[in-house]
């Protein structure tokens, strides 16, 4: 090929991939901020209120008449944070007990829990599972309290649907915290957590696909926070960083995590 063919053919690539990775980033942000503003609604309605404003019934129907604000998820629930002196008293006030995520057994005694008690009707089946009891979920609890910001986790295959997708989680305090408060200030201060899961096999799929030229580009996402080995998020076929392809740095809200996407012209186009 000539010379200023290809450099046209790199130029369109590289105007493809950087749409998708701002459309992809905007869907993301606007669904974590919706996230947060939730935060805001569980405080005020359901640890500001004696008794609370906001049980099962109250929180899955708002959570279903905003799901068009979080564009990339697939529901949002809430789990809360319960002390294992506080757990007979819980189960009993609840009506079922603890249970481990993945056998779905009582969950055997620790120091704390985090069952969740409300959820979207679309991840209902989170409903009494400890969160703690999965790797990611627990380290990105641990996580997102102790910064007060949102923590995101690996890719990795979420429960029941098993889609590759991570999870997204905003910690809810009882009190208004100084901007400055210590991880132990944070720790003692939480009340539950706050999180979604952002189906990326099949939400990004669908957003990728509606976009002009999804035909004859291949388009990969990693998150690449160690960076000799990237983890991938999105994608088929995997794409590696060489000549022919135009890579678009991610930036999806949470400072401790980088992700990319690679695109390339798929062999045929
Ligand atoms: N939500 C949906 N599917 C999942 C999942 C999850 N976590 N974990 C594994 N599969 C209630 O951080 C608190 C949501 C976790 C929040």
């Amino acid at each position: 090929m000539r010379f200023d063919m290809l450099e046209r053919r790199r130029e369109n690539l590289a105007n493809m991939c950087e749409g998708r990775a701002r459309m992809l980033e905007d869907q993301f942000k606007a669904s974590m901020n919706h996230v947060r503003a939730l935060t805001a609604l569980l405080t005020t309605f359901h640890l500001g209120k004696q008794p609370s404003a906001i049980n099962q019934e109250t929180f899955a129907t708002y959570a279903a008449r905003t799901a068009f604000e979080r564009p990339l998820m697939s529901g949002v629930a809430y789990a809360e944070r319960v002390l294992h002196a506080n757990r007979a008293m819980f189960e009993l006030t609840h009506g079922w007990t603890i249970k481990e995520m993945f056998s779905k057994e009582r969950q055997q005694d620790f120091d704390e829990y985090a069952p969740t008690t409300m959820s979207q009707e679309t991840v209902f089946y989170l409903t009494s599972l400890d969160m703690m009891s999965g790797q990611e979920d627990r380290e990105n609890i641990i996580r997102a309290r102790e910064s007060g910001k949102g923590a995101l986790t690996n890719p990795f295959r979420l429960l029941e649907s098993k889609h590759l997708g991570v999870v997204f989680t905003f910690a809810v305090y009882s009190t208004d915290l100084p901007f400055d408060a210590t991880k132990e200030d944070r720790i003692k201060a939480t009340a539950g957590y706050l999180g979604g899961a952002f189906d990326v096999e099949t939400l990004v799929e669908n957003l990728l696909r509606q976009m002009a030229g999804s035909q004859i580009i291949a388009v990969n996402v990693y998150d690449i926070t160690n960076d000799t080995m990237p983890l991938v998020m999105y994608g088929h076929t995997n794409v590696e960083r060489s000549d022919n392809t135009y890579v678009s740095l991610l930036d999806f809200g949470d400072p401790l995590r980088n992700h990319e996407m690679r695109c390339r012209f798929k062999e045929d186009a």
